[in-house]
């Protein structure tokens, strides 16, 4: 059997605005299943709680629709269940860089074999517009009437502090550069990040896909970035944060950092060949017994 990219779609209809940008990200991601011809059942997709996360709800894969926050430890679960299961990662700016920050750190940090999208529309769109880690200063959120007064994070830049051994950034308005950037983020044998730029359509007044669509430059083709070098994709991650869409500057997009380090699983799996027996759980407990 061939699979379509129609074959990774359930019978659920998106509950997303009109426009919304993250119809571009699910029609991206079912095209690399596709390419890949990997059978339903042999991915795992997990997500938190946001519009961004409502992406599990739609795939005819095996997925956890998590909690706020909490897709990450999910997928470290699985991961360490089952290591030949595929798993990909879905939550929005406010899920894994909110509450979910500290979860972030130490999964990129063991390198755990993921990919991790995060659909950055700089804000909390499924409560409504508030700001969240990556608004510019000064955003108008709900909840913020004088503005946001805390500077925004740079997620790239932060991806490749953590260790992260893949790091990324694409556009919803390019299809092409999103399929590109997501497959090799799935080939990649750790934990990848992929920062997908998905204005919201309803919330968002100072940009759309559109609108950033002439702005948008691809570093590695355009400036020639290489991503084996981490001074340079550190500076180039830098470079990425202009703080609001609403400027004219240019949005970089591209593979910024890529590495090749032996992920958590394969530690796990190395120490099981190692020690044959399984530990002795009594023994262990009989310790801690005064
Ligand atoms: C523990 C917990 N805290 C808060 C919420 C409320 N909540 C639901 S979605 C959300 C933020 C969504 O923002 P983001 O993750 O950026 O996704 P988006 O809707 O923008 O795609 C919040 C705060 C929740 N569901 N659970
Ligand atoms: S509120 Fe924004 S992010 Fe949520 S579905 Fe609508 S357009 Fe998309
Ligand atoms: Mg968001």
């Amino acid at each position: 059997m061939t699979y379509t990219p129609q074959d990774y779609r359930n019978t659920t209809k998106p509950t997303w605005c009109k426009g919304c940008s993250y119809y571009g990200v699910l029609s991206a991601l079912t095209e690399v299943f596709a390419s890949r011809q990997l059978e339903p059942h042999r991915l795992n997709v997990i997500s938190g709680i946001g519009c961004s996360s409502r992406m599990t709800l739609l795939l005819n894969t095996f997925g956890l629709h998590t909690l706020h926050g909490r897709a990450l430890p999910v997928a470290i679960g699985s991961r360490l269940a089952n290591p030949d299961l595929p798993v990909v990662v879905i939550a929005g700016d406010g899920d894994f860089f909110s509450i979910g920050i500290g979860h972030f750190v130490h999964a990129a940090r063991k390198n755990f074999n993921m990919t991790v999208l995060c659909l950055d529309n700089r804000m909390y769109a499924m409560t409504k517009n508030q700001a969240s880690p990556t608004s510019p200063v000064g955003y108008p959120g709900t909840l913020t009437p004088y503005g946001k007064l805390s500077v925004p994070l740079n997620v790239l830049e932060f991806a490749i502090a953590c260790d992260a051994t893949f790091v990324s950034r694409t556009f919803a308005g390019s299809q092409k550069h999103m399929q590109e950037t997501i497959s090799r983020a799935f080939d990649h044998n750790g934990f990848s990040f992929v920062e997908v730029i998905a204005p919201c359509r309803t919330f968002d007044r100072s940009a759309s896909l559109t609108s950033l669509l002439p702005r948008i430059i691809d570093i590695n083709k355009e400036q020639h970035h290489n991503p084996s070098d981490k001074k340079a994709a550190l500076s180039a991650a830098v470079a990425t944060l202009d703080g609001d869409h609403s400027t004219e500057k240019p949005v970089p997009v591209g593979i910024f950092w890529e590495s090749n380090a032996e992920t958590f699983e394969e530690r796990v799996g190395a120490v099981q060949v190692r020690k044959k027996t399984p530990p002795d759980i009594d023994a262990i407990l009989d310790k801690f017994i005064l």
